[in-house]
Formats: structure tokens, sequence, C-alpha cells
């Protein structure tokens, strides 16, 4: 695999023709706002370009998309994933049609796994959609206003609105400068639907965690488990389930938040967070997952009971003394 830096890749970017964008599977603000401002900068320099997801973009999301999504009309000559850390992230369709087919992968997560021909990897950046707004100062082409909003929406939903440690100076100025190119973009409209706005159902699911959570490690660990009982009981479309990885922290004194999601029975995707100081990234790694320092996950199978114990003694094991 090759790694290049960001002059190579708009090189090769200027040269392409008929991409397949890739994204991740569960897509997130971030993928979403990645992938079509990528496609609107290709289309812009003359060039056939679609986004592809292993699932149908999410309704909170579609703000993001320029039209109706359709399968493309024609045949990649190239293809490129954005946001996607790792093959098997690309879901199972598009694991198996474009796995070992992707010709670059452009992304921020430090534990990005190689599959591509090429990478352009910046770990530091806060978000794909940050990498993308230094890229388009090398593409011949104009920023619209629909980028705005994806490269926008994505920063904010990967920093947490700004709030995360991700946050650099960079992801504030490339914000800044859409902000002033683009005065007209509604941010604070994105910011409250992304972030303030919840469904009755994700409500009423809230209302349901904190009933359920739990307290380990002398209150150092708090972790909520939801079984399919409960994800069916309540009708909680997936995408509402973002960011809900972060709501154990919210409990004084907590330094890992683990969620635990019954994805079918018996098998269980796990997200940690870090408060602070905890490695969560060495401690899911540990576990055949891994991640960011402060956000991480894996996936284990067994009944909830042995999945806790063995989530709880990877955690004890990995706190400093
Ligand atoms: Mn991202």
């Amino acid at each position: 695999m090759q790694e290049w830096n960001l002059k190579e890749t708009a090189d090769w970017l200027k040269a392409c023709e008929d991409a397949y964008i890739l994204i991740h599977q569960n897509p997130d603000g971030d993928c979403i706002g990645a992938g079509y401002a990528l496609a609107e900068m290709l289309h812009q320099m003359g060039k056939r370009a679609a986004v592809l997801c292993n699932e149908p973009i999410p309704n909170r999301y579609r703000f993001m998309l320029p039209g109706e999504e359709k399968a493309p009309d024609f045949a990649p000559r190239c293809v490129i994933s954005v946001d996607v850390a790792d093959s098997k992230l690309l879901g199972d369709e598009l694991r198996a049609r474009f796995g070992n087919a992707v010709d670059l992968c452009m992304d921020h997560h430090i534990s990005n796994v190689p599959y591509a021909a090429a990478r352009y990897l910046d770990g530091q950046a806060a978000a794909t959609c940050e990498i993308l707004c230094e890229l388009a100062k090398l593409l011949p082409i104009t920023v619209t206003e629909q980028m705005a909003v994806c490269l926008y929406t994505g920063m904010a939903t990967d920093t947490g609105c700004f709030q995360y440690d991700n946050t650099r100076p960079a992801t504030f100025r490339a914000a800044a400068d859409l902000k002033e190119q683009f005065p007209e973009v509604r941010y604070g409209q994105i910011n409250r639907k992304m972030f303030a706005v919840k469904s009755f159902g994700r409500l009423r699911l809230e209302q349901l965690l904190i009933d359920r959570l739990e307290q380990h490690l002398d209150g150092k660990c708090t972790l909520i488990c939801m079984t399919q009982e409960v994800l069916k009981k309540f009708q909680v479309d997936e995408a509402e389930l973002d960011g809900i990885a972060g709501f154990p922290l919210q409990v004084d004194g907590t330094e890992v938040g683990i969620t635990m999601k019954e994805k079918e029975p018996g098998k269980f995707r796990i997200s940690m967070r870090s408060a602070d100081e905890v490695n969560v990234s060495a401690i899911c790694q540990s576990l055949g997952g891994g991640g960011h320092f402060k956000a991480s996950g894996c996936s284990l199978s067994g009944t909830e009971a042995e999945v806790k114990e063995i989530l709880l003694k990877a955690v004890a094991e990995g706190m400093p003394m």
C-alpha cells in the first residue's frame, strides 16, 4: 500500500474517472458529508461519481443529499473509500463487491487498517470532512453551499459539536472558513437537528437507559446493556442510537462508559468511551476491536452476563492503578 500526501491524493483525484465513493455501514454525518462533498467535487471536475453505502441513508441525514439516492448508472473505473477505517466496516455487500478493489482510502482514524492500494490518512484530523476542506483547496473546484452543509455537518458530528478533544485549531478554522464563505447556511439549525432534537422514541429510550444504568468498579465504570427485547419494544431506528455511546459518561465519577447493543441473539456490539485517562482503544484491542484512545468498540458473543464479565475484567486490567 502507498501512503500519499494530500497533494498526491489531489493529483490522483484530478486524473481519476468514473468513481464509486464508498462510505461505512451505519453511516454517520462525517462519512455521508465526506462522500457527497467529494462526489460534488468530482462532478465539478466533469467526472462521473456516485456514493455507495451498504444501507440506505437514514432520514435524519438526508438533508446532505443532492437528490434521491439511486444506483449508479455507470461501471466504476476507480473506487474511493472515505471515513472507512477497515474494509469490514464497508458492510457485507459492499465489502464483497469492493473490499479488495479500493484504489484510494481517505480517512482520519488512527486505527485505520490498510486495505486500499493507496491511503491518505491524517490521524490528527477531527473528521474526514476536515481533510476534504483542505483537499478542496488543491482541486480546480469552487466550494458550493451544498458542500459547505456536508462538510460542516461532518465536522460537527465527529466532534460532538466541537466539544471533544479531537477538535483542533484546524477544525475550528475549517468551520470558520465555511461560515465566513457561506453565511446563509443555517449552521444553528444543523446543530439543533444533529444534537438537540430527538425523536419521542429516542427520549423514551433514554428514560429506559437511565433505568438500566449500572455502576461497576467502584463507580468508575458505568454500563448500559440494550438487549434486542428493549430495542424492539421501543422501535428505535438504528440512526437514533447514534451518540448513545457517550450516555454513560454523563454519570459523575465514571472513567469508562460502556454500551452493549445486542445485534442478534447472543451477539453484542460494544462501544467504550473514556472520560479522560483510560485508553479504551487498548482495552478494545485486547478484545479484538479497536478505535480511538477515548472512543473504541469491539464485538463479543455470549450471554449478557458472560459478555459483561469479559468487559469488566478487561476494563479493570486496563485502568491505571
Ligand atoms: Mn469520521
